[in-house]
């Protein structure tokens, strides 16, 4: 287990509330170590109808691209695939997009937030290691100074995430180190041999609230079967970040606390609803 986990109580799971205690607690491992675990947060009969949407999706998209060999060199990471998910169905249900434990840690530590950032990756069977990354840089250029978190990621694995099918490896504490990474020339990879690392091995059902600027990759995965996460990109609502459309019937789905995360996106009609593509 990642000792950076926390289960959920029965009267947590049936209130959707965390008391201040525990929600402070959560924050505090987030801020000390760059990521925070809920094992038990989603219902996982959810979790398999996301895959069964998702990889369905997935398949049409792969499909139109020439499948992995027309990706090949196009993607970060060979077999690493990222992919925006139509936000409809099981993918955009408020316990996957606006799950209300993540949402309420993320609220404690950024305060008000948004999202316009509903995104996959797919580790692939055949995948190799992606260079060690921070998907953020630092807020303002701000290189001498740590500042507080901007953005979080939200992971919910779709399969069990085991160290054989490629769970994620994360450097804990490194979202700290604020100065210019990628100028310094140094690889992370050179950097990284002196702090241990950890792989986010999860259950189905969970989901990590990961700082941005955490160093992680995404690794090999031999298996046979495709090893996917959300990945749920929010942040302090004065950042700006492209827009998304999200589909009239969702947006109608969603409570006012969730389209009020949602709402510097374009809301249209179901039929002209489109995603984002990287390749
Ligand atoms: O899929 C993973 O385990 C990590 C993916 C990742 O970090 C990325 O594509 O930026």
């Amino acid at each position: 287990m990642i000792p950076a986990t926390f289960t959920l109580t029965d009267s947590e799971l049936a209130s959707c509330q965390l008391s201040a205690d525990r929600l402070s607690s959560m924050c505090r491992v987030l801020r000390d170590t760059g990521f925070v675990v809920i094992e038990n947060a989603i219902d996982p009969r959810l979790v398999t109808q996301v895959k069964a949407e998702h990889d369905t999706a997935l398949d049409g998209y792969l499909a139109s691209r020439g499948g992995l060999a027309g990706l090949a060199d196009k993607t970060f990471g060979t077999n690493h695939v990222g992919f925006f998910p139509p936000i409809v169905g099981a993918v955009a249900a408020e316990e996957i997009v606006a799950n209300p434990f993540a949402i309420q840690i993320m609220h404690s530590a950024m305060a008000d937030i948004r999202c316009s950032f509903i995104h996959t990756n797919t580790a692939c069977p055949g995948s190799g290691y992606q260079p060690i990354h921070r998907d953020t840089p630092t807020l303002f250029g701000i290189h001498n100074a740590p500042t507080p978190i901007v953005h979080a990621v939200v992971n919910i694995p779709l399969i069990p995430f085991t160290l054989e099918n490629g769970a994620t490896e994360v450097w804990p504490g490194t979202h700290w180190i604020v100065d210019d990474c990628e100028a310094d020339g140094a690889l992370l990879e050179e950097r990284a041999r002196f702090f241990p690392s950890q792989r986010t091995v999860l259950p189905v059902g969970a989901l990590v609230v990961r700082d941005l600027r955490m160093w992680h990759r995404g690794v090999p995965n031999p298996g046979t079967e495709l090893r996917t996460m959300m990945a749920i990109v929010y942040q302090r609502a004065f950042v700006h970040e492209e827009a998304c459309n999200i589909p009239q019937t969702t947006w109608d789905s969603w409570s006012e606390d969730t389209q009020k995360i949602f709402r510097f996106n374009d809301i249209v009609p179901d039929e002209s609803h489109t995603q984002r593509a990287w390749y």
